[in-house]
Order: structure tokens, then C-alpha cells, then sequence
């Protein structure tokens, strides 16, 4: 099993088998709410009508249709509406099958437009400590996660790191946007300046660090990596896998941040995750470095068997109208508040050392047992899904994302569970 304790899982197996809205069924029949949209995807709840009967009707009327020098509608569909609720400036869509396929095709592209501009000099990739790029080469090569990284040789070479962002000693229990930090941008200057800027391809990060654990930048902090990348001629990335669609009580954390990369990661919240996609968009500026040449010729050799799969695009078209109907895409501002001070209720229950909020993500940091770490985080999981509460937990940080459909009240029921797991807990 993926990521999964697999012979805890094994003795005592947590099976979903049915799911509406915000709650799961188990396999012994009783319902759990999703605190975390899944793994951070279903963003508009679960069974919604319209993604169902989309997906439905589609498979009957074109399953398939080859994703090589062959289209259909609704790829196109998908790939306007897409750039019509996106930053300003990235207009051009490329299709993938999840966050991981979507962070090597970025990584990619990047390097590609520089050699067609006549840069192929350009070959280095910067990620960031603590930062999570899927799974696959490039993406653990620029990710910073140990574990992840460690059993899996040299990986991609030429890539360097900036410095994560975490800071308990100056930052703890911030509401919202930490206060201190907004140097660390500046370690940039420093990568630059050691492999000199002609080297350098692309800087890719996380707009707010998900999966390590709710990262939140300082204010002026992904600014700052814009003016640096842009001065030097670099490409900034943003995967905004976790952070697209809304879960920042904005359409993109770009929107969030005020700051516009040129290349935008996404995936998860893009079908709902009920259908694997991903989708990486493009300045014009980047595609059109591509359209030179013979007209017979493929301008980018890239692509997957499913890129633009038709159900998956009907899939995203579902869920892209389903996120306008009910103003899913902003309903997070509305709720940030309430969210904010039910999470930070938190404060001085046992082994609390951190609570991070920033839209409708959280996180609570726990002291972790001394000599057994992530153990009391994970021990305060299985007891908030025996109560009934699905919860995530990375390290020993509690994780919360619930879908963006939650009431008040289901914030206030979510987050009494965690308060109670934790007085459970050792
Ligand atoms: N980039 C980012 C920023 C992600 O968060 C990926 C890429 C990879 O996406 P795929 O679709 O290949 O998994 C992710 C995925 C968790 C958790 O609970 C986070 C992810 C996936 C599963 C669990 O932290 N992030
Ligand atoms: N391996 C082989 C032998 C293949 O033929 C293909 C695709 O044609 C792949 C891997 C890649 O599969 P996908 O396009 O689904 O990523």
C-alpha cells in the first residue's frame, strides 16, 4: 500500500466503502467526516451530481481518444476554463495524470525553453528543503523530504536547495502568515551567485509548503523569490498541487500572494480527485519559445498515454462548474476565520508546540515522544477515526484540509475531535 504502515494496516484494516458530501462510510458501517478532502483533493465533497453524471455520461460517448497528434472537445474545454479562473498571464495548458507526472513535466518544460531560447546552459534546478514534488525522480531530486529521498540513489544531478522556512522559535503559534523569515528568501542570491545565474533553469516551491506539514511563507517571501528569479532570468515554479483550487480561499495561491510564476504546477482539486489529472500551465511567453520550426514537427517531446483523457477532462469541466456554482473557489476567505480561531483553540491542549493556519488548511505541531517520533501523532489519528474523524498526520504534525463544502459547525465538531484524540493521547 501507498505511503501506509503496511502491517499496522494489515492487523487492523480502515476501510472506506461508501462516500457523500462530507462523510465516508466504513466498511463496519460507520460514517467518518473527511477533515482533509481526501488526501487534500475532494474539494468540493464527495458524490457531487455533476461530476458524477459527467463522468457517466462521457464514458458512453467517447471513452477514449488517442492523446498523440489526434484531440477532442473537451480537453480544449477544460484547458480554457482552466486558464479563465488562473493568474493572469499563464494561458497555455498541459495535461497530466497526477501531481508527480505534473511536477517532471514543469521541471521539463523548464529546461526545454531555456535550450530553445539558446540557453541550454541552463540546466540547474533549485527546490527547497522540507518541499514535496510527487515522487518521482525529478520531483524527489528537487523535493526536500528525507525519507523520500534517501533509498533512492543519486537522482537528478545539478540540483541545489533553499532553505526551508520553518522557524519555531521565532514563529509559533502565528494566526496566519508567520511574522519572521522573509530573508530566507535571499539564500537565493547566495545559490546564485556559487552557481552563477547562467546555470540555473528553474526555482520550483510550494506557494505554502502541504505535505511536510503546513509551511506558511513570511510576508514578502515568494515576492522576493520573484524579483530574484526575474532579475536573474529564471523561471519560477509554483506547485500548487495542495494549494490550487481554492484551498486558500482563493483560486490559486498566486491569487492568494499576489505573486505570478511562470509555470504553475497542479493536479488533486482539479477533478475533485475523483478522476487522476493534473494540469500544468504555461506563460505565452514559454509556449510561444516552442512554436518555431517545421510545422510537420513536434515542437515539445512530452506527453502520456491519458494526457487529456476524455473522462478525466468531463471529470474537470464537472468540477470547475461545480466549484462556480456554490463560489467554492472563495467560499475558504469566508470560513478562514472561524477556522483560524477554532484551530488555535487548541492552544495549551497537551503536546501542542505550534498551530499554522492559512485558508482552510491547518496544522498542529506535537511534541513528538522522545525516541518513538511521529508515533504520538499517529496514535492521536487512530483514535480520532475511531470517534469518527478522518485526520492526517506527516511527522508528528496533525494535518487538517477539510473540503471546502464544511459548515461552521462541522469546523467546530472537527476540530473538538482532534481536541479530544489529543487527551487521549500519551
Ligand atoms: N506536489 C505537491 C505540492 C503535492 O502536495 C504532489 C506534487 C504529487 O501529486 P500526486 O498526485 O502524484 O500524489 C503533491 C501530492 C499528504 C499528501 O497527506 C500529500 C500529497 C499526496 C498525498 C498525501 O501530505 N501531495
Ligand atoms: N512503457 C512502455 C513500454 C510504453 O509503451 C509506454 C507508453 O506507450 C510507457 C511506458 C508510458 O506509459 P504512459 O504513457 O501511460 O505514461
Amino acid at each position: 500500500m501507498p505511503f501506509t504502515a503496511n502491517r499496522q494496516f494489515k492487523k487492523s484494516p480502515r476501510m472506506f466503502v461508501a462516500a457523500r458530501d462530507m462523510h465516508y462510510t466504513t466498511a463496519d458501517g460507520r460514517q467518518v467526516m473527511d477533515g482533509t478532502a481526501g488526501l487534500w483533493c475532494v474539494n468540493a465533497g464527495h458524490a457531487r451530481p455533476k461530476i458524477v453524471e459527467a463522468i457517466a455520461r462521457q464514458a458512453a460517448e467517447l471513452d477514449y481518444a488517442p492523446a498523440f497528434q489526434m484531440g477532442h472537445p473537451k480537453a480544449f474545454e477544460l484547458a480554457n476554463r482552466i486558464v479563465d479562473i488562473a493568474p493572469e498571464g499563464l494561458d497555455h495548458v498541459l495535461f497530466t495524470n497526477s501531481g508527480s507526472e505534473s511536477v517532471e513535466t514543469a521541471l521539463k518544460v523548464a529546461l526545454a525553453y531555456h535550450r530553445a531560447k539558446g540557453e541550454g546552459s541552463r540546466f540547474r534546478l533549485i527546490g527547497r528543503e522540507r518541499g514535496y514534488h510527487g515522487v518521482n525522480f525529478g520531483g524527489i531530486s528537487v523535493g526536500g523530504i528525507v525519507p523520500n529521498r534517501k533509498m533512492f540513489g543519486t537522482l537528478l544531478t545539478g540540483v541545489d536547495h533553499l532553505p526551508h522556512t520553518h522557524d519555531l522559535a521565532r514563529n509559533a503559534f502565528s494566526r496566519g502568515e508567520p511574522q519572521h523569515g522573509v530573508e530566507l528568501a535571499d539564500e537565493l542570491e547566495r545559490i546564485v551567485a556559487l552557481h552563477d545565474a547562467s546555470t540555473i533553469a528553474a526555482v520550483i516551491v510550494e506557494p505554502v509548503a502541504g505535505s511536510t506539514g503546513v509551511l506558511i511563507p513570511p510576508p514578502g517571501y515568494l515576492q522576493r523569490l520573484r524579483e530574484i528569479t526575474r532579475k536573474h532570468g529564471i523561471l519560477l515554479i509554483f506547485d500548487e498541487v495542495i494549494t490550487g483550487y481554492g484551498r486558500l480561499g482563493t483560486p490559486f495561491a498566486a491569487d492568494y500572494f499576489g505573486v505570478t510564476p511562470d509555470i504553475m504546477v497542479t493536479a488533486k482539486g482539479l477533478t475533485n480527485g475523483v478522476i487522476p489529472m493534473g494540469a500544468v500551465l504555461v506563460s505565452s511567453e514559454i509556449h510561444d519559445a516552442f512554436m518555431t520550426g517545421p510545422e510537420h514537427l513536434i515542437e515539445f517531446f512530452h506527453g502520456y498515454t491519458y494526457s487529456g483523457n476524455p473522462i478525466a477532462s468531463a471529470a474537470g469541466v464537472a468540477t470547475l462548474e461545480t466549484y462556480k456554482d456554490e463560489g467554492l473557489l472563495t467560499r475558504g476567505a469566508e470560513l478562514a476565520r472561524t477556522w483560524e480561531d477554532a484551530l488555535h483553540s487548541l492552544k495549551g491542549e497537551p503536546h501542542v508546540i505550534d498551530i499554522r493556519n492559512i485558508g482552510l488548511v491547518g496544522a498542529i505541531e506535537l511534541e513528538p515522544i522522545a525516541g518513538a517520533p511521529t508515533k504520538r501523532a499517529f496514535s492521536a489519528f487512530l483514535k480520532a477515526y475511531e470517534a469518527g474523524y478522518l485526520i492526517r498526520t506527516t511527522g508528528d504534525i496533525i494535518a487538517l484540509s477539510p473540503p471546502l463544502i464544511v459548515t461552521e459547525s462541522q469546523i467546530g465538531e472537527l476540530i473538538d475531535a482532534v481536541r479530544t484524540a489529543l487527551r487521549s493521547v500519551e
